[in-house]
C-alpha cells in the first residue's frame, strides 16, 4: 500500500465552505445528496482538478451549478470523483450517492447496528457516504436532512441545533433538520436513526447558555443512562472550572450501539458510544465500568474543545487531539477519584501496553512520520504516551503557565485545524521559553532509559545523584530528551529536607545525554526518590537494595514511588525465580512482611491504595521488563510462587481486614472511589485467601457470587474462582451464562474470564465459547472479549510452545479480515513482541505472521500490521 509521509503535506487545492446534506435512510438503499459550496483555495494551485474522496460509493448523480454534469467532464469510480477542470470560482457541486448500511460490516460511514442506523466518519468513514475532500483541514459549516420511516426510526439525530422536524406528506416518512454553526471537519459529522430510549437533563454553562442533554440508548434500559447522563454534567462543569472551556450549542447528545469499533466518538454535539461505555446499574456494570464510562464521557466532551473547535491539520497531528484530551480526562478523573491511584492505574495502562509497543517493530514517534493505513496509529504511543508528553509539559512550565498556554492554544486555533507546533507556540509564546528542544519528544520512538547511581559522602554531608539517559535504537549523534525529574531524599525515618540549588519545585532537569546534581546537609545515608508520581515516561536503572526500596515503601510522602518500591522488589523477586527457576524465592519473605507492616498500618485508610499494593507486577510487565528471551511458563510459575508466598503470610490478616471492611447489609450502593477502593480491597483479599487455601476460596468465593449485591462482587467471585480448576468453577459459569442469558456485555465479562485462565485446557474452551450462543465474530465487543483477552490477558496459553495460541489468534484475524478490517488488524497487533520471546516460539509467532502477511487479498489495514511486525 502507498506510504503517506508528513514531509509531503500539502495544501488542498480546493475549500468546502458549506455542505448541505439530505440523507434518506433505508436499511439497503439510503440515498446521500450532498450539495457543496466550493471554491478555489486561494493558497492552492490555480485550475487544479478536484480529486474527492470515496471509497466502496455508487454515484447516482452529479450536477455542477444545478447543471447535470456531462459525462466526460468528471471520472468516478467507488473510490473518487475527480471533476476533470473546475471552475476558478466559488460553485457548486450536488452529488447522489447510494449505500447499503446493513451491508456494511466494516463500521466505519453509515451503517446499521441492531437496526438502528448511525455513522462513524473518523478518520476516512465520510467519503463512504458521499464524495468529499476527506481531510481534517477541510472545515465547513454543515446542515443536514434526515429522513426515516418513522416506524423505524421515530429518533432523527444530527450535529449541532435542531432547526426543523415533521412529516414527509403522503408518506409514512419523517424528517427532522440539523444545523450546526461551527466549521468542521468531515470527520466529525454524524447521523443516528433509530427506535431509541433516552434520559434527559439540563445544563446552563457559565456563559449563561440553556443545554438540552440526552443519553439515548436501547429502549427498555433508560435507567443504566442515568450515571452517563451524570457524567455528562460533570464534565462540562470541570471543563468551565479547570479549562474555562464552555460548551458551545444548545443540545449535546450520547447514542450508544452496540457495534461499534473502538470506545466512542467525538462527533461535535452529536456523541456516539459502544454501548458497553454507556450502560451502568449495579446490578450489571463493575466499579471499573462506572470508572471508564466517566472517564470516556469525559474524553469525549472535552474532544468538543481539544479536537473539535480546534482540530489537526492532517492525522499525523493526531496526538494533538488525543494525547491532550487524554491528559485532560486524566486529570478529570483524578479530581472525581483518588488522584495517587488513578496516576498509578494510568502507569500500569502505560506499562502494559505502551511500553511493550515502543519496544517493539510497531514502535512509532508520538507523530508519526508516515503511515499507509491512519487507522492503524490510533495506538497507546498516541494516546497515552502523548498524554505523559502534555503531563511533562506541564511539570516543566507549572501549573499557572501551563493554564495560561492552554488559553493562548484555544484562543490562537480556534475554528482551525492546527499542528503539533501550534501547541507548543503557544507555551513558548506564555513563557518565553524555547521548547523546541523539548519538542523531540514527539519525534523520536523508544522509551528512554535513565541509569542513576547515588554516592553519599559522610563527611561532607552532601549526596550526589549521576544521572544518564540513552534510547533504545538512538545513535549517538541523537539530540538528548528533556527530563522533568521529580525527586526527593528519603531517610531512614522518613523524608530528608535536603536542598540542591539544581532542584526547583522539587524537579530537576536532566536535559543533557549526562548529569549530576549535588544535595547538600544530608545527614545519613540517603535513599533516592526518582521520577515521583511518574513524572517521565521512561524505565529507570538503580540500583537500590530491596531494604533500600522497603523504606521508600514505608516512608515517601510519595504515594506512587511507595506502590512502585513495591512493584521493584516484586519484579527483582520474580525476575530471578524465572531465570533461576529455584523454588525457594530470595526476599520473599521480607516483601511479605513489609506488606503485612504496611497492610495493618494503612489497609482501612485507604483500601484502595492498598489493593494496589497487593498486586503484583503482570506477566506482561515482567516481560517487558525482562525484554529478550522470554519464556512466559517460567514467568507464570515464578509470579505463582511469589503470590503463593505473600499469601501464605497475609491470609489471616486479609481475612479479617475482608471482614471489617464489609458493607453493612442493606447499606444503599454508590459507585464512588471509596466503595469502590473497599470492593477492590476485599476482592484482592479474597483473591489471595484462595491462593493459600484454595478450598475455603471456592467457598468464600461461592457464596460472595451467590449474595452479591454488586456486579462487581459477583463478577470477583467467579474470577477468583475460575483460578481454581474443579467442579464448582465449571457450576459456577454455567449458572453465570443462563443467569445473564439476555445480557450480552455481562456476558463479555465471562468470555472474557475464561479467555484469560492460564491453563491447558483454554484453548479447546475457547473453541467451545465461539460456538455458544453469547460469542458472535460479526460483533467487536464479543472478539475482544473473547479472543482479544486471550491473546492480551493469557501470556502461557497465546505463546504456548506448540504454536496453537498463535494460530487461534490468527485464524480469528483470517476470519475477520474481509468483514471487518479494522478489528481484526487491531487483534493482530497482539504479535507485536513476538521477537523478545525465546527461540522455539519466537520461530512459531513468526510462522503465524508469515502465514497471514502471505495471504491473497488482505485489507491494507491487516497488510500494513502484518508487514511491519515482521520488519
Ligand atoms: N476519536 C475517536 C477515535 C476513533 C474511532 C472511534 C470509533 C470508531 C472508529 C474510530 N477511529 C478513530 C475516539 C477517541 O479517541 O476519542
Ligand atoms: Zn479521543
Amino acid at each position: 500500500p502507498p506510504t503517506i509521509r508528513l514531509a509531503d503535506y500539502q495544501r488542498s487545492d480546493h475549500l468546502i465552505d458549506r455542505v448541505d446534506l439530505d440523507i434518506r435512510l433505508d436499511p439497503h438503499a439510503s440515498r446521500v445528496t450532498a450539495v457543496l459550496a466550493l471554491r478555489p483555495n486561494p493558497e492552492g494551485v490555480p485550475g487544479a482538478p478536484l480529486v474527492l474522496d470515496g471509497d466502496e460509493l455508487k454515484l447516482v448523480a452529479v450536477a455542477l451549478d444545478g447543471e447535470v454534469m456531462l459525462e466526460n467532464a468528471y471520472t468516478a469510480t467507488p473510490s473518487g470523483l475527480t471533476i476533470h477542470r473546475p471552475p476558478q470560482r466559488p460553485f457548486t457541486l450536488s452529488i447522489e450517492t447510494e449505500i447499503d448500511p446493513t451491508a456494511n460490516t466494516k463500521l466505519m460511514g453509515l451503517y446499521r447496528s441492531s437496526g438502528v442506523y448511525c455513522t462513524q466518519c473518523e478518520a476516512d468513514g465520510f467519503r463512504r457516504i458521499t464524495y468529499f475532500l476527506d481531510r481534517p483541514d477541510i472545515l465547513s459549516i454543515y446542515t443536514t436532512r434526515i429522513e426515516a420511516s418513522r416506524e423505524e426510526a421515530p429518533v432523527l439525530l444530527g450535529n449541532g441545533n435542531p432547526v426543523e422536524s415533521g412529516d414527509v406528506p403522503d408518506t409514512d416518512r419523517h424528517y427532522a433538520i440539523w444545523q450546526d454553526p461551527h466549521p468542521k471537519p468531515a470527520y466529525l459529522f454524524a447521523v443516528v436513526g433509530g427506535r431509541l430510549g433516552s434520559v434527559s437533563g439540563r445544563f446552563t454553562t457559565s456563559e449563561g447558555r440553556q443545554v438540552g442533554l440526552g443519553v439515548y440508548v436501547e429502549p427498555g434500559k433508560e435507567a443504566r443512562a442515568d450515571y452517563a447522563l451524570d457524567a455528562v454534567a460533570r464534565s462540562m462543569k470541570w471543563d468551565e472550572d479547570v479549562f474555562g472551556r464552555a460548551y458551545d450549542l444548545d443540545v449535546f447528545n450520547v447514542v450508544a450501539v452496540s457495534d461499534f469499533n473502538m470506545g466512542a466518538m467525538e462527533n461535535k454535539g452529536l456523541n456516539i458510544f459502544n454501548d458497553k461505555y454507556v450502560l451502568a446499574s449495579p446490578e450489571t456494570a463493575t466499579d471499573a465500568d462506572y470508572a471508564n464510562i466517566e472517564a470516556i464521557i469525559a474524553h469525549e466532551y472535552f474532544h468538543n474543545w481539544s479536537g473539535n473547535r480546534v482540530t489537526c491539520r492532517d492525522w499525523f497531528q493526531l496526538c494533538l487531539k488525543e494525547g491532550l484530551t487524554v491528559f485532560r480526562d486524566q486529570e478529570f478523573s483524578s479530581d472525581m477519584r483518588s488522584r495517587a491511584v488513578h496516576r498509578i492505574s494510568e502507569v500500569r495502562t502505560l506499562r502494559a501496553r505502551q511500553f511493550p509497543e515502543d519496544a517493539g517493530p510497531l514502535a512509532h514517534p508520538v507523530r508519526p512520520k508516515q503511515y499507509a493505513e491512519i487507522n492503524n496509529f490510533y495506538t497507546a504511543t498516541v494516546y497515552e504516551k502523548g498524554a505523559e508528553i502534555v503531563r511533562m509539559l506541564k511539570t516543566l512550565i507549572g501549573e499557572e503557565s501551563f493554564r495560561k498556554g492552554m488559553d493562548r492554544y484555544f484562543a490562537d486555533n480556534d475554528g482551525t485545524a492546527a499542528t503539533v507546533e501550534d501547541f507548543l507556540s503557544a507555551f513558548a509564546t506564555e513563557t518565553g521559553r524555547d521548547l523546541s528542544h523539548f519538542a523531540q519528544w514527539y519525534e523520536r520512538p523508544g522509551t528512554p532509559r535513565i541509569a542513576v547511581s547515588g554516592h553519599y559522602d559522610a563527611a561532607a554531608k552532601t549526596y550526589r545523584l549521576d544521572f544518564r539517559q540513552t534510547r533504545p535504537g538512538a545513535g549517538a549523534d541523537a539530540p538528548p530528551l528533556v527530563i522533568p525529574v521529580a525527586l526527593g531524599l528519603v531517610g531512614e525515618h522518613g523524608p530528608l529536607d535536603a536542598k540542591s540549588e539544581r532542584v526547583r519545585g522539587g524537579v530537576f532537569v536532566l536535559d543533557k545525554p549526562k548529569d549530576s546534581l549535588v544535595f547538600e546537609n544530608v545527614a545519613s545515608q540517603p535513599v533516592p526518590s526518582l521520577f515521583r508520581d511518574f513524572s517521565a515516561p521512561v524505565r529507570v536503572e538503580i540500583g537500590l537494595s530491596d531494604a533500600e526500596r522497603l523504606t521508600l515503601l514505608r516512608h515517601d510522602p510519595d504515594a506512587f514511588n511507595r506502590w512502585e518500591s513495591a512493584q521493584r522488589v516484586a519484579l527483582r523477586i520474580v525476575i530471578e525465580a524465572a531465570r533461576s527457576g529455584a523454588q525457594q524465592l530470595d526476599g520473599a519473605e521480607g516483601f511479605a512482611d513489609a506488606l503485612a507492616a504496611f497492610l495493618d498500618q494503612e489497609a482501612l485508610n485507604d483500601p484502595a491504595f492498598a489493593a494496589l499494593m497487593l498486586a503484583l507486577p503482570t506477566e506482561g510487565e515482567v516481560a517487558s521488563e525482562i525484554g529478550a528471551n522470554i519464556d512466559p511458563d517460567a514467568i507464570l510459575s515464578a509470579r505463582r510462587r511469589l503470590r503463593q508466598a505473600i499469601a501464605a503470610r497475609l491470609c489471616e490478616p486479609l481475612f479479617a481486614l475482608r471482614e471489617t471492611l464489609a458493607e453493612p447489609a442493606g447499606a444503599p450502593f454508590s459507585p464512588d472511589a471509596a466503595s469502590a477502593g473497599r470492593r477492590a480491597f476485599r476482592n484482592a483479599a479474597l483473591d489471595l485467601i484462595a491462593v493459600a487455601d484454595p478450598e475455603r476460596g471456592t467457598a468464600l468465593a461461592r457464596a460472595q457470587i451467590a449474595d452479591a449485591t454488586t456486579m462487581t462482587d459477583r463478577l470477583a467471585g467467579l474470577a477468583t474462582l475460575s483460578q481454581i480448576p474443579g467442579e464448582p468453577r465449571e457450576i459456577e459459569l454455567a449458572a453465570f451464562a443462563e443467569r445473564y442469558a439476555d445480557e450480552p456485555l455481562i456476558l463479555d465479562k465471562w468470555l472474557a474470564i475464561q479467555a484469560a485462565i492460564a491453563e491447558d485446557g483454554t484453548l479447546a474452551r475457547i473453541g467451545r465459547l465461539q460456538q455458544h450462543p453469547a460469542f458472535s465474530i460479526t460483533n467487536p465487543n464479543r472478539v475482544r472479549s473473547l479472543v482479544g483477552v486471550f491473546s492480551l490477558s493469557n501470556a502461557t496459553q497465546f505463546n504456548r510452545a506448540d504454536g496453537a495460541g498463535y494460530a487461534l489468534v490468527a485464524e480469528t484475524v483470517m476470519a475477520l479480515d474481509r468483514r471487518n478490517p479494522q478489528i481484526a488488524a487491531r487483534l493482530l497487533t497482539a504479535f507485536g513482541s513476538w521477537r523478545q520471546l525465546e527461540p522455539a516460539r519466537r520461530a512459531a509467532a513468526e510462522a503465524a505472521l508469515r502465514g497471514i502477511a502471505a495471504a491473497e487479498g488482505l485489507s491494507r489495514d491487516v497488510a500494513d500490521i502484518a508487514g511491519r511486525s515482521l520488519q
